[in-house]
């Protein structure tokens, strides 16, 4: 059963603590084998990823087939339905358009002392993007991880996607190559990850690396952080729905489904002000259930870790939702914008009821890779900004080194660092005509 709350209730507090801290996902501790596999990858490259490909994906290949040739992607889009193929283009166009926004302005500027200071950006000069394989599998991932790297500019962009017995979804396929992906390689798994940050003879190193991927991936990912950027380590997906009582119960419960689809461990929450329309949706649940082809996973999501909880207002209601920090909001009320105003910790809000999350998770254009776990308090979702770099400018005239000079002299003898001194001093000496020493 749901949890079923409501904060009239006198033990509602402890509740609400445990239903907030309830820890979803049981990691297991591959690390040692990840920094094994790891090790391997970076002293024997190709044979070792070859050898770990045979043995984890039971694929044989050779370093002239460890990636995907041109004539066969074209031969794997041309299995993907006209259909499909436009219901991509329009997601990637959309998703495009909307993360063109994104791309951020240099800047810079001359201040009272003289000097002349900013930043510019540029992107990475290489990604990886590693894609699931098995159930995980989602194309419109492939669009969300790959337009905003190539919108930043990424000039080298590559895929590693496991496909284990030789099975290719042609989905992803077609979806990097609208994404305009450069080079997709049929491995998986830690050795993937170690394959993009440190190369191997066929492979050559990226600078950064983004996508989801099981336990093993998210170990390997931590573990190649420093040598390599990486994106955030995603947990299981969560969904915040803020519903007044002006809304069909089963539009609700579809939308909280959805989320519960995904992973046994994804958690669906409903804020509701009148306990009767929370009924309602638990009802209709049960009754989507029935159906649902992923009923045993979205069924066993929304038994262990789904909640409907009654609040007074919707003050409370923003209130609440700020304290899960959700990975996606939904805000089916009267005035959806007045109410996302009062909401400070968000990974992604959807306004008014016919704004389903599915939406924003396809075509809406905003990135579906969005922090979870409550990581919404302190990061946002994937954006171009992810793979680009800020380098600062300074520039000093002499009339600004030697109105701001003088501070960072001294400065450098309060931390006893007599050449960051000297760097200052020669400079100013020759300014005032002192010779040379
Ligand atoms: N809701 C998922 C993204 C996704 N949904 C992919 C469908 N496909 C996590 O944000
Ligand atoms: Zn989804």
């Amino acid at each position: 059963m749901p949890h079923f709350l409501n904060t009239t209730d006198t033990d509602f507090e402890a509740r609400f603590v445990e239903l907030l801290s309830m820890k979803r996902e049981d990691s297991p501790d591959v690390d040692h084998i990840v920094a094994g596999i790891i090790d391997d990858v970076r002293k024997r490259g190709d044979a070792a990823v070859l050898e770990l490909t045979s043995k984890f994906d039971r694929l044989d290949l050779t370093a002239e087939t460890l990636r995907f040739t041109n004539d066969e992607i074209k031969q794997y889009c041309a299995q993907v339905s006209p259909e499909d193929r436009s219901a991509l283009e329009l997601a990637a166009t959309r998703i495009r358009d909307y993360h063109l926004r994104q791309i951020p302005e240099d800047k810079m500027w001359t201040d009272m002392d003289g000097a002349t200071l900013g930043w510019r950006w540029t992107p990475v000069a290489a990604a990886g993007l590693y894609v699931p394989g098995g159930i995980a599998t989602y194309p419109s991932s492939v669009l969300m991880n790959a337009i905003p790297a190539k919108v930043a500019g990424v000039k080298r962009l590559a895929i590693t996607v496991p496909t284990p017995n030789g099975d290719v979804n042609p989905l992803v396929l077609m979806a990097a190559k609208i994404a305009g992906v450069d080079e997709i390689y049929r491995i998986g798994g830690a050795q993937a990850i170690a394959a993009l940050a440190y190369g191997t003879e066929t492979i050559p190193p990226v600078d950064k690396i983004t996508g989801p991927g099981n336990a093993f991936v998210a170990a390997a990912k931590r573990r190649v952080f420093g040598k390599v950027g990486i994106d955030m380590i995603a947990g299981p997906s969560e969904i915040l729905v803020i519903a007044d009582k002006n809304n069909d119960p089963d539009w609700i419960a579809v939308d909280l489904l959805s989320q519960a689809e995904h992973d046994e461990s994804a958690q669906s929450i409903l804020i509701t002000t009148d306990a009767d329309f929370g009924k309602a949706v638990t009802k209709a649940i049960e009754t989507r259930l029935e159906t649902l082809e992923r009923r045993v996973v979205a069924g066993k999501s929304w038994a262990d870790f789904g909640a409907v909880i009654v609040a007074k207002d919707l003050d409370e209601a923003a209130q609440l939702s700020d304290r899960f920090a959700p990975e996606h909001l939904e805000l089916c009320v009267d005035d959806p914008d007045a109410l996302s105003l009062q909401i400070n910790h968000a990974g992604a809000i959807f306004l008014g009821a016919y704004t389903p999350e599915a939406i924003g998770d396809y075509v809406g254009g905003p990135n579906h890779v969005l922090p979870t776990a409550r990581s919404a308090r302190f990061s946002s979702g994937l954006s171009v900004l992810d793979f680009m770099k800020r380098t600062t400018l300074a520039k000093m005239t002499p009339s600004a080194l030697e109105a701001i000079g003088p501070a960072a002299e001294r400065l450098a003898k309060s931390e006893s660092l007599q050449a960051h001194g000297l760097a200052v001093r020669v400079r100013l000496d020759r300014l005032n005509g002192a010779p040379d020493e």
